[in-house]
């Protein structure tokens, strides 16, 4: 049965506990997910972590979201990890010199990767912009001004994507790397994963750091591992260029999570075009656009779930993984598909708090490979309930969104502002000071 809402004294520990953890991971003009295992910027971190500043600094939501930006490549990707110069090569792998990206003249020379991850800002963006009418009139327009600066990056942003990344020709944003998605190990990336050669002696030639800081069996193995190395060389190898992917690249995969994300974030624009003076049209006709194409290609009926697509093979994955719930959070989703979707979040696959006591997993909770401890392959994330309880909202679904609000909240003050969470006993696993866990418990609070 649910738990009853979170106590008064429950908020006030929470909210003060949390604010704490957003001061302590306050680096230099930056902020970072925690201290040990990510000491850098990362992207979609960044947006996550803005919607619970926008309460308590909205100074620094709007600092760290001009930090990411300011790495943003000419060609309008936001690279999902943008590096401090102050901290050491070692204390990060893969570093700025693996990843050795090509500089230009307007960037930082301390460089960033590559890559891309789920672009949530323009959400984050209008959160906080949102939110600063609780600070007074000069937050006001101080919060309009840094939307004026944030919009045609933003828009840069959509652009890459929906363009250059659309390498399945069908208004898909195709990932070229497990990293990209946010959620490494998930088993939606399994079946292409398998065709990616697994060079372990990568290993003897770059050690790893995560297992190092954290427990190794809560961690990808040394074989995904390999194949994230193989994977960044064969895209550096090809000057993070784009043209012809599918072609020369082993991992282009289309996630239904990353595509909705980026439908959001049209219609995040449109609301932002209004404030800036653009025209919003535009941001709600390619919203419409890639929902569609999310519906017609991603869909798979019999699971009443949502799968990522390798682009290579045209096989859809057969795991039922949360990112295939995640377009719940989409304004334009038929109603067939969020009745299927909310009929499978509250199945026994993935239990809501009513079955479980606690959040949404990240992975079927009857599949035989489903793993407890491992990342992405089992245990609880708070940003991708966030996003869920967002859809159930959104979607007319009150007392499961509540129901859901008061599990990530109990479940956070009991065990801490931790990376992830064990999906059977609630246990903290990985790094216990998480800027976003923390974020969105105030966003949840507020
Ligand atoms: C995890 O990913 C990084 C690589 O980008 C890592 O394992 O080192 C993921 O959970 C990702 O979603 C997150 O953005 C990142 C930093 O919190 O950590």
């Amino acid at each position: 049965h649910p738990s009853p809402s979170p106590s008064p004294d429950m908020s006030s520990q929470l909210w003060q506990s949390a604010a704490a953890v957003l001061d302590t991971n306050w680096a230099r003009g930056h902020m970072v997910p925690s201290r040990r295992l990510y000491p850098h910027q990362w992207s979609w971190d960044a947006a996550f972590i803005a919607v619970g500043l926008a309460y308590v600094n909205p100074q620094r939501a709007w600092a760290d979201l001009r930090n990411l930006f300011g790495a943003q490549w000419p060609d309008g990707r936001v690279p999902h990890i943008v590096f401090d110069p102050a901290v050491a090569e070692g204390d990060y792998f893969p570093g700025p010199g693996f990843w050795d990206v090509p500089a230009y003249a307007d960037r930082p020379a301390h460089g960033s990767t590559g890559l891309v991850q789920p672009p949530m800002h323009a959400v984050a963006a209008w959160e906080v912009y949102r939110r600063a009418t609780g600070h007074g009139a000069a937050a006001v327009a101080a919060a309009r001004d840094e939307l004026g600066w944030l919009y045609p990056r933003l828009c840069a942003q959509q652009e890459y994507l929906t363009g250059a990344r659309d390498a399945g020709g069908r208004g898909l944003v195709s990932i070229v790397h497990p990293w990209e998605s946010g959620l490494d190990n998930s088993p939606s990336w399994d079946a292409a994963m398998a065709a990616v050669p697994a060079d372990l002696s990568l290993l003897q030639r770059y050690a790893r750091r995560d297992v190092q800081v954290a427990d190794i069996t809560h961690r990808p193995t040394d074989t995904d591992y390999a194949r994230y190395i193989g994977l960044v060389q064969s895209y550096r190898a090809g000057g993070y260029d784009d043209a012809g992917l599918a072609a020369w690249h082993g991992f282009v995969v289309e996630c239904p999570a990353f595509n909705a994300i980026v439908a959001a974030a049209d219609h995040a624009l449109a609301r932002i075009a209004e404030v800036v003076g653009a025209d919003p049209a535009p941001h709600r006709e390619r919203a419409r656009r890639v929902t569609a194409a999310v519906v017609a290609h991603l869909w798979e009926p019999a699971s009443r779930t949502f799968r990522s697509r390798d682009v290579r093979t045209g096989e859809l994955s057969g795991r039922r993984c949360v990112n295939g719930l995640v377009p719940l959070m989409l304004p334009g989703l038929p109603r067939e598909h969020v009745v299927a979707i909310m009929a499978e979040a509250e199945s026994e696959r993935f239990g809501m708090p009513s079955l479980s006591g606690l959040p949404i997993p990240s992975y079927d909770r009857t599949a035989a490979d489903f793993d407890s401890y491992r990342y992405w392959r089992g245990p609880i994330w708070i940003n991708i309930n966030w996003l869920l309880r967002r859809g159930m909202l959104l979607h007319g679904y009150e007392a499961q969104a509540d129901e859901l609000r008061t599990a990530m909240l109990r479940l956070i003050h009991r065990s801490g502002h931790y990376e992830y969470f064990h999906p059977a006993t609630g246990e903290g696993i990985g790094e216990p000071a998480f800027s976003w866990t923390a974020a969105l418990a105030l966003d949840l609070l507020a």
